[in-house]
């Protein structure tokens, strides 16, 4: 059955061209390209039962409820001082050259510089390129996953949100991992400010959302369950083993799944259904977050997992068996070409199709 979805979208994501991201040390272009929602949103459209809608402005609050004010103050502000003072010629993206580490900061003052190098400090990669269109960009896609939260809440048993730029690296106060403004979590919380207890966030992207673990660690009204490549050989590399299960009230609440190298769907699916399981003993009363990376493609250029077209569809029949209305928050996924029939496998699935 093909029920209709609302899928959220916007072109505001077209003037956040990053161009160029450091990988090892060296420039390539930019493997987070508006080409990827482009590429996603053709594939849609030629599907009448996806909804295309515009996001509506939600404003600061829901953004401010998890991220700190100077974050996104610099996040709106960095362009233009950037401009202001020659530090880009309007051209070249914002990349950072020095990073204000825990280890910078141990055992003496520091301090936040003002004005032209305050974004650096914000940073934690060299990979997430900030342009003129990257915070109107980030803040849309915000809205465009509260607007798939208030379609759910309309009755919408699943709502797509076309995020560009991605979330689930995002944190407190860092962005990086090509995230600006953690999607998903922001959604979540706002499921919390109407009211929920208990909300699950399933996060199904190659990577680990390190920004959607650090948020919600000591937090027992939301349950983090992401499965990812094993961070002792993929990027984030500092979180994402199997012993990080949240702390004080959110003991028990924050949950990883590491997998191989060249983890396939059958692989996969078993991970998976222990994460449901955990899901289902936590009995959720709000519907179910899904942070949707298509990263774990055999072909996408930066990963190594090995899932088929087909799998993403048996992960949203599985996802689906929780009976929860459910919010899909488009994250990573760089294997333009099949981006689009793996989301459409993945509603599909959510869908009973
Ligand atoms: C949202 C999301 O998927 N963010 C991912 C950011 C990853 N950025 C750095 C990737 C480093 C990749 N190493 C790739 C080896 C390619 N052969
Ligand atoms: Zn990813």
């Amino acid at each position: 059955m093909r029920v209709p979805v609302p899928v959220i979208r916007s072109d505001a994501h077209l003037a956040h061209d990053g161009l160029i991201e450091f990988l090892n040390g060296t420039p390539v272009p930019c493997f987070e390209s508006p080409a990827r929602a482009v590429a996603i949103e053709r594939a849609l459209a030629a599907d009448p039962t996806f909804v295309f809608e515009e996001p509506t402005d939600h404003g600061l609050d829901p953004i401010l409820a998890l991220h700190d004010p100077g974050l996104v103050t610099t996040l709106a502000e960095a362009w233009d001082d950037a401009l202001a003072t020659g530090m880009t010629d309007g051209l070249r993206p914002l990349l950072p050259d020095a990073f204000l580490t825990a280890a910078y900061a141990d055992g003496h003052p520091t301090s936040r510089p003002g004005r032209s190098h305050r974004l650096w400090s914000y940073a934690f990669d060299t990979a997430t390129p900030l342009v003129g269109g990257t915070y109107h960009a980030a803040r849309v896609a915000v809205d465009a996953a509260l607007t798939a939260v208030d379609r759910v809440h309309a009755g919408a048993p699943l709502a797509y949100a076309l995020c560009r730029p991605p979330g689930h690296h995002a944190g407190p106060a860092m962005y990086g991992g090509y995230c600006f403004f953690n999607n998903a979590a922001i959604a979540a919380q706002a499921l919390v400010a109407r009211g929920a207890s208990r909300v699950v966030i399933l996060d199904i992207d190659y990577h680990h959302g390190n920004g959607s673990q650090q948020l919600f660690y000591r937090r027992d009204d939301v349950l983090y369950l992401s499965l990812h490549a094993d961070p002792e050989r993929a990027y984030p590399y500092y979180s994402g083993t199997a012993d990080e299960r949240g702390a004080g009230a959110g003991e028990g609440l924050n949950r990883n799944w590491p997998l191989p190298e060249r983890a396939d769907g059958p692989r996969y699916l078993a991970a998976l259904d222990e994460a449901l399981t955990v899901a289902r003993d936590f009995a959720p009363d709000a519907p179910l977050i899904i942070s949707a990376g298509f990263d774990t493609f055999h072909a996408d250029p930066i990963a190594d997992l090995a899932l088929q077209t087909d799998d993403y569809r048996a992960i949203g029949a599985a996802a689906r068996d929780l009976g929860l209305a459910t919010v899909v928050i488009q994250e990573g996924g760089y294997a333009i070409d099949a981006l689009g029939a793996n989301v459409i496998s993945l509603l599909d699935g959510l869908r009973g199709a």
